[in-house]
Formats: C-alpha cells, sequence, structure tokens
C-alpha cells in the first residue's frame, strides 16, 4: 500500500490542492479500487498515517528514541533533489536520482535530523538468520549495510607530529601501500593549508568534486582524476618509505576515514589512478593480478616483498598485521559498515512535525508525552521553499513558543518527518487500531506479532524493510513489542510491466489502469489474470490477450451451471482428477503458485465439458478451489446453482491420496524382450487378470506365430514379458 505521507506530494505541488484534500482523495479513491477487486480486509482495522490519532504514536516513538540518544541533530552533507525540493536519505537516492522524480540529487549541507540506526548495524544482519526470508531479500539487506573487517591505520606525516588515518580491509597489503589518497572534503588540507605549496590547484580540483554526487564520483567516473598535495609526505609505517598523498574524488569522505592507502598492484581503483599518474607499483601477492575490490574473503596467495608477512597466505598475513598494528600502537582492528544514519528530517509541510523545541538557555527539549499529538498548523502554504527551509519557518505563530524546561522562549523544530516515519510501524497499529493508551496492547501485540508473512515489492527491502526493522528492535529493546522481529516470513512479487517489457510508468505511456480492466472485462478477470500471468517472484509484461483469455476461461465456467445435475457425490469419470486438481491447487495455492493451480482448474473445468454432465458436488468443489482467484462469479454460480448455504463460508476441500493416483495404467507387454503393444490394466490387478487381457489382444497370437510360451513374466504395475521359443 503506498504511504499516505507522499501520496502525490508532487501531484499537490502541481495542482496546489491542499495535500490533507489529496490524501483524503487518495484514500477514498483507493479504497474504492480495493474494494471493487474483491480483496477481504477487516475495514475497522483501517488506520491513517496522517491522522493525528495515529501519528501521535509516531512522534511518541520519536521522543523514545531521542530520550535513548538515537535521534541527533547534526549539520550533515545531505541528499538534496533541486526538483522536490527536499533532503533525501541515502535509500531515497537510487542510482544517483531522487527516487520519487528521477531527479539528479546533489549535495548540500544543512543541519538535519538523524536517527543512529548504524548503532542497530549487527544485529540489522544477524538477526536475519532466524527468519524466512527470501535469498535476495536477505542479500540486499546485507549488502546494503554493507559490514566490512579491516583495521585502521595511522600513517605519520613527514616532518610533523600528525597521523593520517585509514580504513584497510587488506592490511596484509601494507607493504605495497606506494600512495595515499584524501577525499577532497578532507580535513587535512584546511588544516594544513599553509604548508602546501599547491593549495591554489587543490582548491580548483575540490570546488570542481563539489558539482558532482558521490554516485557520479565513484559509478560514473571512469576517467581518474586527482591533484597531488605538495609540502605533505606520509611515511608508510611498514616500509618507511616516504609516499605522497594525493587527493581525488574515487575517495569519499562518507566512507571509512575518507582516507585511503593505496596499493595499485592489487586495487583496480588504485591501479587505474597509478597508471594516470605515474605513481610506483609494488607487487606484493605472488602471481596476483589486480582483482577489483580484492577483498577478504576471495583474495588468496603468497606474500612476497612483504617483510614480516613474505611467505604467509593472504589470510593469515591479515591476521599477523593487525595484531602487529595493534602491539606496535599503529592501529586496530576495525569493522565499518556502508550504512549510515539516517537522515529523518525532511523540510516540507506535510509530514509528523517533530516534536523538539530550541530554547536558548536548554538547547534542544523535548515535548512532554501529554502534549502530543503535536499538529500540523493549517497552513495557506505548504509549498516547499527554494532555500531549503520547511515552510513551518514562516509560520510564526506556531513556530515561537515557551521551553517546557524552564518556560523561557522557546522554538518549535521546523522540519518534519520523512514518509517512512509512520509506515515504520503501522504493523504494530492493526493489531489495536483505537487504542488511546497505547500504541497498541501488550495483549495485541503478544496475540498478533510477529507478522507472519509480509509480502513486499523489492524496491521497499532498502528503505521500508530496513527501517521497520530498526524501529521494531528498539521498540523490543525499550519493553514497548514482544519479539525482536517484526516480521518471520517476507517474500517479494515481480513487478509487472508495460506491454513493451519495460516498468510501467506515465512517461513511457504504458501504465495500465486496474479501473478499466475492471469496467471492461471484471474484477474476476482482473484477479485471474494477475494470479494466472506468470511466476509470482518474476517480472512479466502485461498481456491484453492473456487478459482475454482469462475472460474467456471464466465464461466457460461460468456456462458449467447449464450442464449441472443432482448428485452429492462427485462424478465417477471425474473421481481422479477432482482429488488431484484439490491436492494441487491447495498445494500450488500455499506456494504462490497460483498460476499453476489456474491451469490445473482450467484442465478440470475441460474435463467437465467433455463429460457434459456434471454433478452438484462435482462443481462445489470445483467452485471452491476457484474461489480465491473469482471470487464474485463463483459465488453467483453457487447460488444459481442452489449448491447450499454460501459459498465463502464452506470448509476447503479435502483431497486422498489414494485418490489422486491414476487407476487404470498402461503397461507395455514384451515378446522375448521387444516391446509389442500395451494393455490398460487397473491398478494393482492381480498377475492372472493381467496375462488375461494381455492373451485377448490380437496382438498375442500374432506374436506368438505358432511358437511356444516358455515363460510369462508380470512386474505389478510395469510390464509384461512373454517368453517364446
Ligand atoms: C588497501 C587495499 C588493498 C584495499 C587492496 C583494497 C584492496 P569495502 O570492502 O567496500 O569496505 N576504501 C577505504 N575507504 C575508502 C573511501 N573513503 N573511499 C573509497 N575507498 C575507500 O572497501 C574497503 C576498501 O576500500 C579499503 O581497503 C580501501 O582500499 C578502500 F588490495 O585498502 B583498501
Ligand atoms: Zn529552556
Amino acid at each position: 500500500m503506498g504511504c499516505l505521507w507522499t501520496t502525490n506530494r508532487k501531484l499537490c505541488n502541481k495542482n496546489k490542492i491542499h495535500p490533507a484534500l489529496v490524501t483524503k482523495n487518495n484514500i477514498a479513491h483507493f479504497k474504492k479500487q480495493l474494494k471493487s477487486i474483491g480483496f477481504s480486509f477487516d475495514w475497522s482495522r483501517e488506520i491513517n498515517t496522517t491522522d493525528p490519532e495515529y501519528y501521535k504514536w509516531t512522534q511518541w516513538i520519536f521522543l523514545q528514541l531521542y530520550k535513548k540518544g538515537l535521534a541527533y541533530k547534526k549539520e550533515m552533507p545531505i541528499n538534496w533533489c533541486p526538483s522536490c525540493k527536499v533532503g533525501l536519505s541515502n535509500e531515497e537516492v537510487v542510482g544517483g536520482k531522487c527516487e520519487r522524480c528521477g531527479e539528479e540529487v546533489v549535495r548540500r549541507v544543512k543541519s538535519q535530523w538523524m536517527l543512529k540506526i548504524t548503532e542497530y548495524a549487527d544485529r540489522l544482519i544477524e538477526d536475519l538468520d532466524d527468519l524466512d526470508f527470501i535469498d535476495r531479500v536477505v542479500t540486499q539487506q546485507k549488502n546494503w549495510i554493507g559490514r566490512s573487517e579491516g583495521a585502521s591505520i595511522n600513517f605519520s606525516l613527514k616532518d610533523y607530529d600528525e597521523k593520517l588515518e585509514v580504513f584497510t580491509t587488506r592490511p596484509d597489503t601494507i607493504y605495497g601501500a606506494t600512495y595515499m589518497v584524501i577525499a577532497p572534503e578532507h580535513p587535512l588540507i584546511e588544516n594544513h593549508a599553509d604548508k602546501i605549496e599547491n593549495l591554489e590547484e587543490i582548491n580548483a580540483y575540490k570546488a570542481e568534486c563539489a558539482k558532482k554526487s558521490d554516485f557520479e564520483r565513484t559509478e560514473l567516473e571512469k576517467n581518474k582524476s586527482g591533484v597531488e598535495i605538495k609540502g605533505i609526505k606520509a611515511i608508510n609505517p611498514l616500509t618507511n618509505k616516504e609516499i605522497p598523498i594525493w587527493i581525488s574524488d574515487y575517495v569519499l569522505m562518507t566512507y571509512g576515514t575518507g582516507a585511503i592507502m593505496a596499493v595499485p598492484a592489487h586495487d583496480d581503483r588504485d591501479y587505474d589512478f597509478a597508471k594516470k599518474f605515474g605513481l610506483n607499483i609494488v607487487p606484493v601477492i605472488e602471481g596476483s593480478d589486480v582483482s577489483e575490490h580484492a577483498n577478504t574473503e576471495t583474495a588468496t596467495g603468497k606474500m612476497i616483498n612483504s617483510g614480516i608477512l613474505d611467505g604467509l597466505e593472504v589470510k593469515d598475513a591479515i591476521a599477523k598485521m593487525i595484531d602487529y598494528l595493534e602491539e606496535h600502537k599503529l592501529g586496530d582492528r576495525k569493522i565499518n559498515y556502508k550504512l549510515r544514519d539516517w537522515v529523518f528530517s525532511r523540510q516540507r509541510y506535510w509530514g509528523e512535525p517533530i516534536p523538539i523545541v530550541h530554547c536558548e538557555k536548554c538547547g534542544y527539549v523535548a515535548l512532554p508525552e501529554e502534549e502530543l499529538p503535536l499538529l500540523l498548523p493549517e497552513v495557506e502554504n505548504y509549498e516547499p521553499t527554494d532555500s531549503g527551509e520547511s515552510p513551518l519557518a514562516k509560520m510564526t505563530d506556531w513556530v515561537n513558543t515557551t521551553c517546557p524546561k524552564c518556560g523561557g522562549p522557546a522554538k518549535r523544530e521546523t522540519d518534519t518527518m520523512p514518509q517512512w516515519a509512520g509506515s515504520s510501524w503501522y504493523f504494530l497499529r492493526y493489531t489495536d487500531p483505537h487504542n488511546d493508551k497505547a500504541l497498541a496492547s501488550k495483549e495485541a501485540l503478544e496475540y498478533w506479532t510477529p507478522v507472519d508473512w509480509y509480502n513486499g515489492g523489492m524496491e521497499h527491502t532498502t528503505l521500508h524493510l530496513l527501517y521497520s526493522r530498526f524501529w521494531h528492535k528498539f521498540l523490543y529493546d525499550i519493553g514497548v513489542v514482544p519479539t525482536k522481529e517484526p516480521y518471520q516470513k517476507r517474500t517479494s512479487h515481480g513487478m509487472i510491466l508495460g506491454g513493451n517489457n519495460e516498468k510501467m510508468s506515465k512517461s513511457r505511456g504504458n501504465v495500465v489502469n486496474p479501473d478499466d480492466i475492471v469496467r471492461d472485462y471484471g474484477a474476476d478477470t482482473l484477479r485471474c489474470y494477475e494470479m494466472f500471468i506468470g511466476d509470482f517472484e518474476k517480472p512479466v509484461p502485461w498481456s491484453e490477450n492473456g487478459v482475454k483469455g482469462c475472460r474467456r476461461f471464466l465464461e466457460r465456467v461460468w456456462n458449467l451451471q447449464e450442464i449441472v445435475v443432482d448428485g452429492d457425490e462427485y462424478s465417477k469419470e471425474l473421481v481422479t482428477e477432482i482429488h488431484k486438481t484439490i491436492k494441487k491447487v491447495t498445494e500450488d495455492y500455499a506456494n504462490l503458485k497460483a498460476n499453476t493451480a489456474i491451469a490445473q482448474l482450467m484442465t478440470l473445468s475441460n474435463e467437465f465439458s467433455d463429460l457434459g454432465k456434471i454433478t452438484k458436488e462435482d462443481f462445489r468443489t470445483f467452485l471452491i478451489l476457484l474461489n480465491p482467484v473469482a471470487p464474485h462469479i463463483t459465488e453467483e454460480l453457487w447460488e444459481v446453482c442452489n449448491l447450499g448455504g454460501v459459498l465463502s463460508e464452506q470448509t476447503w476441500p479435502i483431497f486422498e491420496e489414494e485418490l489422486t493416483i491414476d487407476n487404470e495404467i498402461e503397461i507395455p507387454v514384451q515378446f522375448n524382450g521387444k516391446v509389442r503393444y500395451t494393455i490398460n490394466i487397473e491398478r494393482d490387478a492381480s498377475q492372472d487378470t493381467v496375462f488375461e487381457i494381455a492373451e485377448k489382444d490380437e496382438l498375442f497370437a500374432k506374436n506368438i506365430d505358432g511358437k511356444n510360451v516358455v515363460k510369462k513374466i508380470y512386474i505389478p504395475n510395469k510390464i509384461v514379458n512373454i517368453v517364446v521359443k
């Protein structure tokens, strides 16, 4: 389900309709759509994340995070979308572009509320082991968190009593570190401006880099650029050699320490850079070429040119070097994460106000919990501003308040929360949607959580899933929820693409509106098609012909009412096929294979037509099995055929394993080892009966051909062999 805070943020910008109204209209439309398609939701549990009764608890959770030191405000270079005019979290930037509008993201320094999700990094990885998540979801979570084991190493600066700290996953390669690189934003430049001989050149380079996003700098830029810092040198602590320090944008300030030891013989990026600028390349692993981001798990080989490490395997060399570094106070074992703290502020009107005030004397002060919800004020102008200030900042009446601590003048926080805030815990609210004492009662949470099975799109794996696991773990830590994970099982559906095999989007003109399909073909056809269209996990293109095929199938089902006759037992001819169908459909539904379940129901409906006459019991079972796919027409057929009661209240049919096995089987008859013909027998028929059937066949006499039968062999249910001489 879409998130209510974001429902058409773009739309309200364009059409200048108040976001509250847009949201209300969207909910109404969305609900109508869901109902028309026949989803059975418990609407008494409907919740709305933009409703103050709901967001009171979102704000309450924020306050708990704040009280535990997990929410803090900081000047941060953030991702800024110039089109949405809003800051974005790393998770909201996809391929260097705004996840929402596709605009190129730029960097801006802003003071932001941050959530310390990094404090949960290890648990967010480790706890995946006990869950029933599909592999690609697990992999994405792990990659996003990006845990790297390695070391921090201090290189000293020549002639100064100062260190340059790097993070490396390959401390074993230190003898091959022939130069160092720092990120353009690294403080070394400012701190040593007076000693740098080519400061102008360096500042010009920095200015150039500032225009590029991290993504451009690391992923797109194939051609390495950089400038050597003249006037400062570093010392490799193992070779004791003087090495140059460069500034280059392939090193990011936001990862590790923003500085690296470059090992061009064994790291691709360093290699390209060294080749371009004519820097020393010293191999330190025998026979090992430059391997891309050579990492600890895959690198192998024997160390060479490496002093105390010579002759060791990479793995052992890493361990030995870390010990050595620690012993000589040159560095430490270190774990690094790609995961950054979560940028939690947004400079927009439509979002939960952050319940914090800023007092000149007391600093940031949390609003007392009794004052929640802190309502979003009514405004006329809710559009984002070009300056990047929240539109709330202009509402001085609202902004100016008193400090809850000292009673002095204070200002409210004008940033609001991101759309992910409310959606990080909504599944908890479903358990007890109207509770006004707590976000949900203990009893309800005990009974309902964790969510048994959560299905969601892959695009949410690094956003909603990660965020909600983090919040849930936090709520577990403070004793609010009874489980440490929110969802036991997580699956993900493939995307339905446009007919041209591309992602559906307005700009591509390949969007299919479900309302149109319901209008033209009916809700059951839409459901049947979506379930029949292909493998649940894989992307599939939309096909109008496929829709028509499903419509025809349902029409054939509709017409079956004409051949229904009385009878409370299955038609004799169909017993096996019906039991087989119950088995297959039951198992397929459970395994998210509705497509093959529907195929089986199509086969059975064809058998019904071929037979030309079916009992009420045949039809009952068939309709119950088809009901999840086509609830409307199956219920209608149930009624017009007088099958008794209401379909949706029937119990699921049961199959008997032995009845799913075909009773009549075909087996070959051999003469002297050669198959001459086949016969049909009852499964498990006696040997005498089988020989009788085999001998009755006219081909028997023909194959004896006047000779003598010396032996008759029967392998039950498999083969008859006649030996003649
Ligand atoms: C020396 C070395 C030798 C490295 C070698 C790799 C291979 P992951 O696995 O992604 O954590 N690095 C460290 N900080 C960086 C930064 N701020 N920007 C760009 N690169 C950075 O990668 C860790 C490796 O990435 C580190 O190990 C460092 O290069 C580089 F054969 O150090 B390595
Ligand atoms: Zn105060």
